[in-house]
């Protein structure tokens, strides 16, 4: 614990800082879970790990700057969920998985899962939930890793729509869309992706699959910082909403999310496996998702009744509209110009 400090912290240079490192110590320890995660070297061998000449790689290292950072900004405090999902432990009695979970004034819930296997496997799944009074979008990195490959989602997925209108995007990407086109320049689109998870992207979406290199992990790092902070920066200066339709659309907006991602995200199969069918679906619905069953008592199928099944029940299909969109389906100014989602 105390070398986990010592490492994360840099040396104070004024009293400001000191104290912002006293503040950073006490989330550390009341953190219990996250205070006990291994800094790198990793306990896994070199040679069994996907980046032969990148000993060091790790996603303990994304969550952390985003710790620090969300300290310069707001006072983080540890969510009960933190406690309740500390032990976790993979059937396989190999695999490492380590959970997080805080909140703040205007973060309904910040939280993250990190898992370390065997040959090489690694993920982080990394997202940040607005209270329901704003309507900044929903920080999302998901990225996972296996001995040759790398599946990539970081956006700042938005609430409200961005493709058939204007007012969202304009309020939260215009500006953004610089960012966004540096980054879809150097991390290749990830060719074709299912529909339905298209629509709960932006125009600066990073989706691409790469093969391990040191490069292109500097990279997604280098990007998952500065995604990080555009979304400290649009939560700094969101104002709190009132108006009881908006306060109700943001909660609807954020609990259809929840129940896509609860239902049908594709990490649920790599979880069932590492910690059991029931124990999974506990991680899934009340960890990952939290919220799903708070903030809205529409069902899956009242979002999405194109998985009705003539019985009534959910299909199994992770999509029904299929799979498209081989290139970016946005331009540089953020304008869709991909076929029609629907
Ligand atoms: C693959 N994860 C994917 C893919 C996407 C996402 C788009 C590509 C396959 C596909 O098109 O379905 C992520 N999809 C998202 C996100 C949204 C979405 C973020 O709709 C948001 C709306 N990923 C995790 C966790 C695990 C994980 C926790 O977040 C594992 C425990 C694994 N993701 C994972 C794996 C794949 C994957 C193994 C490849 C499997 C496959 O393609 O079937």
């Amino acid at each position: 614990m105390e070398i986990l400090v010592s490492l994360v912290l840099k040396p104070a240079e004024s009293e400001r800082e000191r104290e912002k490192e006293r503040e950073m110590e006490c989330l550390f320890r009341r953190s219990s879970s996250f205070g006990k995660m291994k800094l790198d070297p990793s306990p896994y061998p070199p040679q069994k790990r996907c980046l032969s000449r990148n000993a060091a790689f790790s996603y303990q290292k994304f969550i952390q700057f985003a710790l620090e950072e969300t300290q310069l900004h707001t006072q983080l405090i540890p969510s009960p969920l933190q406690e309740h999902y500390r032990h976790l432990k993979a059937i396989d009695g190999k695999t490492k998985l380590q959970t997080l979970a805080f909140q703040s004034s205007k973060i309904r819930l910040y939280r993250g899962l990190i898992i370390e296997g065997d040959n090489a496997m690694q993920v982080l799944d990394f997202a940040l939930f607005p209270e329901p009074e704003y309507d900044v979008p929903i920080f999302c990195a998901s990225f996972f890793t296996a001995s040759n490959t790398n599946v990539v989602v970081l956006d700042l997925n938005p609430l409200h729509d961005v493709i058939d209108t204007e007012d969202y995007k304009a309020k939260y990407y215009k500006n953004l869309m610089p960012l966004g086109q540096k980054y879809a320049e150097l991390l290749p689109w990830g060719s074709k992706i299912t529909g339905e998870s298209l629509g709960f992207f932006s125009p600066i979406v990073i989706w691409s699959k790469f093969c391990s290199d040191q490069h292109l992990h500097d990279i997604l790092f280098a990007a998952f910082k500065e995604y990080f902070k555009a979304w400290l920066q649009l939560m700094d200066q969101a104002k709190v909403e009132t108006n009881a339709s908006q306060l109700h659309r943001n909660c609807e907006a954020q609990h259809k999310y929840l129940i896509w991602r609860a239902e049908k995200d594709p990490g649920h199969q790599l979880l069932k496996k590492l910690l059991g069918e029931s124990l999974a679906q506990d991680l899934v619905w009340n960890f990952l998702f939290n919220g799903v069953n708070t903030l809205g008592s529409k069902s899956f199928l009242d979002y999405f009744p194109e998985y009705r099944c003539v019985d009534g029940s959910i299909s199994k299909k992770r999509s029904i509209i299929g799979k498209s969109f081989e290139n970016r389906p946005w331009d540089a100014k953020g304008n869709f110009i991909g076929a029609n989602i629907r």
